[in-house]
């Protein structure tokens, strides 16, 4: 009877051909970004997208060099903080992991991948875009977004060609990425003979700004940009309002571009003098991203914020690096990565020598009615 059961079973895998069994051999994908603290929103959507990817291959079935896997996502919180994406790197290096998405901060990104350089461990970041994360001349290190180069130079470029912008006072929240985002706007609009009337810094636990506003009042622009994420885009935004400064353009790059900016702002109306930038395509124009967005709101309702569609295409990236090269060993798969032909959901991946994608879109976008609206 026994025996008959269990040919029963074989049947409907066999047929199936999907489930993973607990004789798999496991592949571990590394997942890392801020799961506490202010940004654990981001984090939280990251990390979903990553495993809703793991949960998909693991249905689909994947073989690797003849053999059924089963993949496994090793979830870390590293905070983002700088010290605690070191110490999370090197415990993802100690656990052999064989490959990592994340992190999400650039500032716990960079630290994070000399880390996975020096034990051979791929990285891809669907996230982090200070573009000195390339620069390092790391063979392990790929993102598959566009970086702040394209998001500080488009938005300058659209404030001033599109939108007459003509004084601009910056703030940025001193962190890798805002610090970067913000000198690239700058230098930009600059160029374009927009004039900096003021320049402020605020940090990424900061709650209070008027202070900082007072004096950007004072300076009269037609527009602030703002470097940092939407934990303070939102307060900043609130209080712009309350300073009446309502009529001041507020820019700012994909730190800010979240559903929770709306929240975070609560409920100001200077909410519609947003322009923020993403780089890649908007869900509507990526190969399958309306279709994935809906699946994804059905398994995690209310936490969509940006990044999720990249780490599930990282994910699948790195497994598909491993499936083309029979081999979950960093040291095999990883050189496959530079070969990668992908097509994911946001886009077809493939990278640049350096591990930057080839051919990044870039976004523009608007709030209306409290809702994220692309304008290309
Ligand atoms: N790309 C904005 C948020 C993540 C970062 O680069 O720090």
């Amino acid at each position: 009877m026994q025996v008959k059961l269990n040919v029963i079973v074989g049947a409907v895998v066999a047929m199936c051909g999907v489930a993973a069994s607990a004789q798999d051999a496991v592949v571990k994908i590394g997942h890392v970004a801020p799961m506490s603290g202010g940004q654990a929103h981001y984090g939280k959507d990251n990390e979903n997208g990553a495993r809703m990817a793991v949960e998909d291959l693991n249905a689909k079935g994947v073989v690797i060099g003849g053999k059924k896997v089963k993949l496994e996502l090793v979830a870390e919180d590293d905070a983002a903080d700088p010290k605690q994406g070191a110490a999370v790197a090197t415990k993802l290096c100690d656990a052999k992991v064989n490959g990592v998405v994340g992190h999400l901060n650039s500032g716990t990104t960079i630290p994070a991948s000399k880390i996975y350089n020096d034990c051979g461990l791929p990285m891809i970041t669907g996230a982090a875009t200070n573009p000195k994360l390339t620069q390092q001349g790391f063979k392990n290190v790929y993102r598959i977004i566009a970086n702040d180069n394209a998001l500080g130079a488009g938005l300058a470029l659209h404030a001033t060609n599109n939108l007459g912008v003509k004084k601009v006072a910056i703030v940025d929240d001193r962190t890798a990425y805002g610090q970067g985002v913000a000198e690239v706007f700058k230098k930009t609009a600059q160029a374009k003979g927009v004039q900096i009337v003021d320049e402020q810094y605020t940090n990424d636990k900061a709650t209070d700004f008027t202070a900082i506003l007072t004096a950007i009042k004072a300076k009269q622009p037609d527009a602030i940009f703002y470097g940092g994420m939407d934990t303070q885009g939102g307060p900043l935004l609130r209080q712009m309002e309350q300073l009446g400064l309502t009529n001041v353009k507020l820019f700012g790059g994909d730190g800010i571009c979240t559903a929770e900016l709306v929240k975070n702002s609560g409920g100001a109306k200077t909410i519609e003098n947003v322009v923020c930038a993403e780089g890649g395509a908007s869900l509507a124009k990526m190969p399958s991203g309306n279709a994935w967005k809906a699946r994804y709101d059905a398994k995690y309702p209310g936490q969509f914020q940006v990044y999720s569609p990249y780490t599930y295409d990282a994910v699948g990236v790195l497994v598909d690096a491993m499936v083309k090269a029979g081999s979950t060993d960093p040291k095999v798969y990883g050189p496959q990565l530079f070969k990668s032909d992908y097509q994911g959901v946001t886009t077809k991946i493939g990278f640049e020598s350096d591990g930057e994608l080839k051919n990044p879109a870039m976004t523009l976008y608007v709030y209306k009615d409290g809702k994220k609206v692309p304008l290309n």
